[in-house]
């Protein structure tokens, strides 16, 4: 059977996960913490981190887009990609602006966790204005009712309600809803689904070594 390496807070390895269930493809979830020294990413990714797909026959496959990809060519069916051309890039486009939210949210996680004294203010609301630009875009492109793209579940939304879940759970201060209610709406009803439900994200414990 094929494996997950991945960790409970990650919204990359949720992307994962979420597309996996919604394929219904069985795999074992061997969940770790990607930072501290017990780690066995390195052995299945260069670039050691998580998520990363183990094949029944050894080989890995890293970096979630790419492992998504993977998943639709190998797994066609149910398609998480809209057939029609622009739609597919609709969804696409949905996926590179998250990705990007998700690289600053976590920049912006580990520099808020360095000692006061070391910390950038300017760093910080450079990342922070990346999550709030792709706040924006985002609430400019999601319809405000039905799926993130066409009328079927899909990339659109798994990207969308990474990022958002994602937001609620490990950056609770930020208080977005009231200023998007029509991105608080599709989070909403993306929580319904079994595929969301089972991967809600949860913090780790780090090691202090790892910090
Ligand atoms: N672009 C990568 C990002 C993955 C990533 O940053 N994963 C984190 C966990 S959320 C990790 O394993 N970090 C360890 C490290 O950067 O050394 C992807 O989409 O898979």
């Amino acid at each position: 059977m094929m494996r997950l390496l991945s960790a409970t807070p990650s919204p990359y390895a949720r992307k994962v996960r979420i597309a996996l269930a919604e394929k219904g493809l069985a795999f074992d979830l061997v969940t770790e913490v990607p930072w501290n020294a017990d780690t066995t990413t390195p052995l299945y990714n260069p670039l050691e981190k998580l998520p990363v797909l183990i094949l029944e026959d050894g080989e890995t496959v890293y970096e979630s887009r790419f492992i998504l990809e993977w998943l639709e060519v190998k797994h066609p069916e149910p398609p998480l990609l809209p057939a029609d051309p622009d739609q597919r890039l609709a969804a696409r486009r949905l996926e590179v602006l998250v990705d990007g939210m998700l690289d600053a949210f976590l920049l912006h996680f580990w520099e808020r966790r360095r000692p006061e004294a070391c910390r950038s203010a300017p760093w910080l609301a450079r990342q922070m204005r990346k999550i709030e630009g792709g706040m924006r875009e985002l609430d400019r492109l999601v319809p405000a009712t039905g799926f993130c793209v066409g009328d079927r579940f899909g990339l659109g939304d798994i990207v969308v309600g990474t990022v958002l879940g994602y937001l609620r759970v490990r950056f609770p201060e930020y208080r977005w809803d009231d200023a998007y209610p029509k991105l608080a709406g599709v989070l909403e009803r993306l929580s319904e689904r079994d595929s969301f439900r089972a991967t809600v994200p949860e913090p780790q414990q780090l090691e202090a070594a790892s910090i």
